[in-house]
């Protein structure tokens, strides 16, 4: 008899091990990180870091596509089924900003912002969602300068030389990079006349290969291009628009901004009119955001209301593998 219960107390210390071993295992705090272009290597390499700072620090990351409203809200649900705490999130507009933070505060979620900062219905920045972006405007101006500069190595003539400036005007980041940008081509003496600005509909290569090719139609009395955009993407479209009204590359300086999106264009054979990229760190963006949520949510620390991220180097067809590979960027093949 003894004995027979001796079993059975055994089996219960081990029946509730086991339970309290799941309920831990179960307890792994989760969170989301949502992003409006999955398609592309910017988040693509956001996601991958955050997902590294899940694997260090011991919690999951739930990487969900948001490419439009409907699909947002609908994440946000299934992130508080999924026992999700709170999330990273580049929105795929910021005026969802306060239907994005009704809906958290529904669920008992808690988010910030990377990127694309949230607006208001009072079209102010939602300055209470903590935010992790970088200095859009100098990163602008540093594009306009770095095209200047390589212009004048080129020896062109500015009367004959045109910018095209591909817009997105309703995200605040791409207009604070492309004003910035348009800034430094004027304090460097291209005339103001030249300067035209392409108005893209979407933010991919055919929304800026669209709206360049409008520029170039109007203007073929132009001899050279600058092709500036809010980031590579913006700049490939041009590039492939100046590439289909008959320019070479001799002819054209495109300089991105990403440094993530060029990787394939710098490893073209053939030299385009792509001259390269600012690279900036999707590395951290990725990583630091989801540890401030992870830190919230685990341990209580409110982060920053802004935490700004603001380093540029400019990679070329000559240092592009290099610097890519010392900030472990550069995609295993
Ligand atoms: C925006 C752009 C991205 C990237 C990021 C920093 O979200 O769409 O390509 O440049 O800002």
């Amino acid at each position: 008899m003894k004995k027979q219960i001796l079993h059975v107390v055994a089996a219960s210390v081990i029946a509730v091990c086991t339970v309290l071993g799941a309920a831990q295992a179960a307890e792994k705090v989760k969170i989301g990180f949502l992003v409006k272009q999955p398609e592309e290597p910017w988040f693509q390499t956001e996601w991958r870091f955050a997902d590294k700072a899940g694997k260090d620090n011991g919690f999951e990351v739930l990487k969900i596509a948001a490419p439009d409203g409907e699909r947002t809200l609908a994440a946000l649900d299934s992130l508080a089924t999924n026992g999700a705490k709170g999330f990273v999130i580049c929105t795929p507009d910021p005026r969802l900003g306060p239907s994005i933070v009704a809906k958290a505060k529904a669920l008992g979620l808690v988010m910030v912002a990377v990127d694309d900062r949230f607006v208001g219905s009072d079209g102010k920045f939602m300055e209470e969602v903590p935010y992790l972006g970088m200095d859009a405007h100098a990163v602008g101006q540093m594009q306009g300068k770095l095209l200047m500069e390589e212009a004048k190595k080129r020896g062109w003539s500015l009367a004959e030389t045109g910018a095209i400036v591909n817009t997105f005007e309703e995200l605040d980041t791409a207009h604070q990079r492309t004003s910035g940008s348009v800034e430094s081509l004027l304090a460097s003496g291209l005339p103001k006349e030249n300067v035209f600005s392409a108005a893209n509909r979407t933010t991919d290569i055919p929304g800026s290969f669209d709206a360049s090719n409008i520029v170039l139609t109007q203007h073929p009395e132009k001899k050279n291009w600058l092709v500036i955009g809010m980031n590579d993407n913006a700049v490939l479209g041009g590039i492939r628009a100046t590439e289909g009204s008959g320019f070479k590359a001799p002819n054209v300086i495109g300089i991105g901004i990403n440094g993530t999106d060029v990787v394939a264009e710098l490893e073209k054979k053939e030299v385009t009119g792509l001259f390269g990229s600012l690279l900036l760190s999707p590395n951290v963006h990725g990583y630091k955001t989801a540890m401030m949520v992870y830190d919230w949510v685990s341990k209580g620390v409110v982060p920053a209301k802004f935490t700004p991220i603001s380093d540029a180097t400019l990679i070329t067809r000559e240092n592009f593998k290099q610097k890519l590979t010392e900030m472990g960027l550069m995609a295993e093949k």
